[in-house]
C-alpha cells in the first residue's frame, strides 16, 4: 500500500489537528470551532532540524461508531491506514477529570475494532490547548492515566512545543 504520508494526524473532531499542521508545515487548512472542518485529508511538508523533510497529513475527525462507517468514519480510517507514526491529538480542556482516558480510548477502540493495522501503528500522545487557563489538573489527571505511550503538550494555537513535537517525530522517522 502507498503511504500517503509519514505521520497521521488523528482525534476528535475539533482537536486542533488543522491548527497544528499549519504550525508544523506548509499546508494551511481551514480552522473553524465546529466539528468536521476537515472534510478530505490535507498533505504538508515539515522541515525536521536533522534528516529529511517528511510528510505529514491532516485527516478529519473520527467520532464513535467510526468504524461502521458513522460521520464517513471508514473513508477517514482508510486514510489513517496509509500514514506510518500516528499524532493523536487530544484537546486538554475536553478531559474529564473523573474519566481522563475517555476521548483517548474511543479514538483506540474506532482505530482497532477497524483493524489490526490501525492498532498496532506507532502512536505519540499529544495534549494540545496549554494555552487554555487550568489545564493543569487535567493535564496530570491524563498523564497518571495512560502509562507507556510518550506523551506531549502543546499549544497548536500559539506554537508553543510543535518545535519539540517536530523533533521528536524527526528522531522517531530517523530510527526506522
Ligand atoms: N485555545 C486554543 N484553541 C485551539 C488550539 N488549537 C486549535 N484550537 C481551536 O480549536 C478549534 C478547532 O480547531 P481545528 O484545527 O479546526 O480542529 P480539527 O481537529 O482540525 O477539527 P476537524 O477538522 O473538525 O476534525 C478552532 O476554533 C481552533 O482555533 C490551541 O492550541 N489553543
Ligand atoms: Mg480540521
Amino acid at each position: 500500500m502507498k503511504l500517503l504520508a509519514d505521520v497521521g494526524l488523528v482525534g476528535l473532531p475539533n482537536a486542533g489537528k488543522s491548527t497544528l499542521i499549519s504550525h508544523m508545515s506548509s499546508a494551511r487548512p481551514k480552522i473553524a470551532d465546529y466539528p468536521f472542518t476537515t472534510l478530505t485529508p490535507v498533505i504538508g511538508m515539515v522541515d525536521a532540524p536533522f534528516g529529511e523533510p517528511f510528510a505529514v497529513a491532516d485527516i478529519p475527525g473520527l467520532i464513535e461508531g467510526a468504524h461502521e462507517g458513522i460521520g464517513l468514519g471508514i473513508s477517514f480510517l482508510k486514510h489513517i491506514e496509509r500514514t506510518g507514526i500516528l499524532v493523536h491529538l487530544i484537546d486538554i480542556s475536553a478531559i474529564d477529570e473523573d474519566d481522563p482516558l475517555k476521548s483517548f480510548q474511543l479514538i483506540n477502540n474506532e482505530l482497532s475494532k477497524y483493524s489490526e493495522t490501525l492498532a498496532a501503528k506507532k502512536q505519540i500522545v499529544v495534549l494540545n490547548k496549554i494555552d487554555l487557563p487550568d489545564t493543569l489538573e487535567k493535564i496530570n489527571a491524563f498523564t497518571r492515566a495512560l502509562k507507556n505511550f510518550p506523551i506531549l503538550t502543546l499549544s497548536a494555537a500559539t506554537g508553543k512545543g510543535v518545535k519539540e513535537l517536530v523533533s521528536f517525530l524527526a528522531s522517531d522517522l530517523h530510527k526506522e
